[in-house]
């Protein structure tokens, strides 16, 4: 463990200048050092962004579950990998152990190969977060399968088009889920979308809620008894660096989701790497991530970075307020956890709630607290230094993407702290760049504007499935020989990185490049404003103006929301300006959100234009209702 870790700033700065100055020697010193190799590398990289091409450790051969499990068995063998932490907070944790782990992963391959699923074939697995989930991934990797995990909360009609585009025979689910005091029928789910799914041949169906469900002639089988029956043992397929580990499904601002495609070396390397030095784990910690697998969150920071460095991770079943909104604090205190890692929605949605779900746990264990997925807001940050963190953990603000595989810009907290909504500096090896309009790199060091990155790391997406010229249109032609994120940010006089959101959330309000993110960062700190998202709208004088949708923690009446709304505009001017006061103000019940807890502005922004009839698919929303309530109550009618 002890190698290659970041312990104060100047192992930072060495590290950092060195992968920059030449950055395959860096990463082939760290890819030698800590991992299984079949067979070692002829070229570290080799990359061509105009094309796009890239390929890291070439020649290299290796399976990625050796890395994760086999190699931990002779001196970790009983330690535990997987804490399985189930909805029911009365029903007993399980506590996997790596080699039970190896058992459970071998099993599960021999039976996919007898369902003759084969090297390069693609698996979906559409399961909720019980251990099945994370073996069934392990076991996919076993055998070089590609699996592409489908977020169990996906509608029919979203499952079907993601096994049609990867052209999946085989489908991975369980009977049903739980979900606080709900269950979900999943396995109904899967049989509504097979009936546009023909080539589907094969459904392996795990046991869960124990619901009489209907199980297709031929074509569905239970997995219990197969697992049952199938060998422990189970040999690693050699994989090549550059084949296929995962395609998982992003969705665009346009058009079908795009499913990005990860390889196995440049990967394993890069999530192991930023793992054990982001969170600072130590031999024995105990680590949570609360995103789902069916997340790029999960794949990286739930499955492969903790297990190849040997870690225990937890796996949550339920949700964060079931039985009630101390859920997370319970589970912290129960496996005494030491880095906990979560989404700002989440912070947000438990801070609504008051201390008093808090204050009765012991959260004394905690060491470090992570936050992904959305800019989180100053009030957000500070709530959880302070209430959650006790003000002694530091906060890594961790911004990447489903597209970049692992983190690339966070603070890393033996060697420089956070700053509240920062993502502070890049990881080692990541070259950050600020274009302006013109897709010119501004040089100067404080400055605002589209994020790019410079020079490939390892695991960088390598394509989109079926579509490498999407690929190349979406993140390599925007600005010349450089990866676009979609992600606008600024540069403080040190360098520090702040992610202002995605670059269609900047709105141009007379003549002035407003960053929606700051302004409701502003509003959220007034006491009764749980969340806001503020859109812009076409206006005759101003060209656009701003339209706020704010949600409130608490029931107001009509005269204390009208003194509300003159609170948000008097906040507005005083920290960002008169010029960015909002135009209208609606309050909402709740606003749209995907399920992994982002904010759909697209939707809102719509609402705002006037243009509600086409909102584009609605049916992947965590809360669908929701908008219909909020055109109802629309200001722009
Ligand atoms: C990991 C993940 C990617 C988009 C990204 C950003 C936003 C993620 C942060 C963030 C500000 C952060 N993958 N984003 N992390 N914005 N600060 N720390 O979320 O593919 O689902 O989303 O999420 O806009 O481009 S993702």
């Amino acid at each position: 463990m002890s190698s290659f870790y970041l312990n104060n700033l100047t192992d930072y700065n060495t590290a950092y200048e060195a992968s920059v100055k030449n950055t395959e020697q860096f990463w082939d010193a760290i890819a030698k050092k800590n991992f299984l190799w079949k067979k070692r590398w002829s070229r570290v990289l080799e990359y061509d962004f105009s094309v796009p091409k890239i390929k890291w450790f070439e020649g290299a051969e290796l399976n990625i579950t050796e890395n994760c499990i086999d190699r931990h068995l002779e001196n970790n063998a009983d330690k535990t990998a997987i804490i399985f932490e189930p909805n029911d907070p009365s029903s007993e944790s399980e506590y996997i152990t790596y080699k039970e782990l190896q058992g459970r992963v071998n099993k599960f391959a021999n039976v996919l190969k007898s369902k003759g699923v084969n090297k390069g074939d693609r698996v979906c697995i559409y399961l909720p977060m019980i251990p099945e989930l994370a073996v069934s991934v392990l076991a996919c990797a076993r055998i070089g399968a590609i699996h592409s995990v489908v977020f169990a909360g996906f509608s029919s009609t979203a499952l079907a088009t993601r096994i049609n585009d990867c052209d999946c025979k085989i489908v991975i689910t369980s009977d049903g889920s739980y979900r606080g005091a709900k269950t979900i029928d999943l396995k109904g789910i899967v049989d509504e979308a097979l009936e546009s799914c023909p080539n589907v041949n094969s459904v392996l169906v795990a046991k869960r809620i124990h619901s009489n469900i209907n199980m297709a002639n031929g074509r569905d089988e239970w997995l219990e008894p197969l697992l049952n029956d199938a060998s422990e043992s189970c040999d690693a397929t050699v994989m090549n660096a550059e084949d296929p580990l995962f395609i998982l499904y992003t969705s665009g601002s346009t058009g079908k989701p795009k499913g990005m495609v990860h390889t196995t070396a440049g990967y394993m390397v890069y999530t192991a790497h930023t793992f054990k030095n982001i969170f600072q784990y130590q031999e024995d910690d105990v680590y949570w991530c609360t995103a789902d697998i069916g997340w790029i969150t999960g794949h990286s920071y739930i499955v492969y970075g903790p297990l190849l460095n040997g870690a225990t991770t937890v796996m949550f079943e339920g949700v964060p307020n079931y039985p009630n909104y101390g859920r997370f604090w319970d589970i912290v205190q129960k496996h005494n956890i030491n880095q906990f890692y979560t989404a700002p929605t989440a912070i947000r949605a438990l801070a609504k709630q008051g201390d008093d779900f808090v204050n009765p746990y012991d959260l004394s264990s905690l060491k470090v607290l992570g936050t992904v997925g959305e800019p989180i807001n100053d009030e957000a940050w500070h709530w959880y230094s302070t209430t959650i963190g006790k003000n002694k953990c530091p906060i890594v603000d961790t911004w990447w993407q489903t597209e970049t595989g692992g983190i690339l810009i966070s603070p890393i907290p033996n060697c420089f702290s956070g700053k509240p909504t920062y993502a502070t500096l890049p990881f080692v090896g990541i070259q950050p760049a600020l274009m302006d309009e013109n897709g010119n790199e501004i040089l100067n060091t404080k400055a605002e504007g589209r994020l790019c990155i410079k020079f490939p790391w390892p695991s960088i997406a390598r394509t989109i499935w079926g579509d490498h010229k999407r690929y190349k249109d979406t993140y390599f032609s925007a600005f010349a020989n450089c990866y676009f994120t979609g992600d606008g940010a600024l540069r403080d006089e040190n360098g520090h990185y702040r992610i202002t959101g995605r670059v269609d959330d900047v709105v141009i309000v007379s003549g002035h490049n407003l960053g929606t993110a700051p302004i409701e960062d502003a509003i959220n700190e007034h006491r009764n404003i749980a969340e806001s998202a503020i859109v812009g709208f076409p206006h005759d004088i101003k060209g656009n103006a701003l339209y706020g949708f704010v949600t409130l923690k608490s029931e107001s009446s009509e005269s204390e929301i009208e003194v509300i709304k003159s609170e948000i505009n008097a906040l507005i001017s005083k920290k960002i300006g008169p010029i960015a006061k909002l135009d209208k103000i609606q309050i909402t019940k709740g606003l749209p959100k995907t399920r992994s807890g982002k904010i759909m502005r697209r939707i809102l922004r719509k609402i705002a234009h006037k243009d509600t009839g086409n909102l584009g698919d609605i049916s992947t929303l965590l809360n669908p209702d929701v908008v219909q309530s909020i055109i109802d109550n629309s200001l722009n009618k």
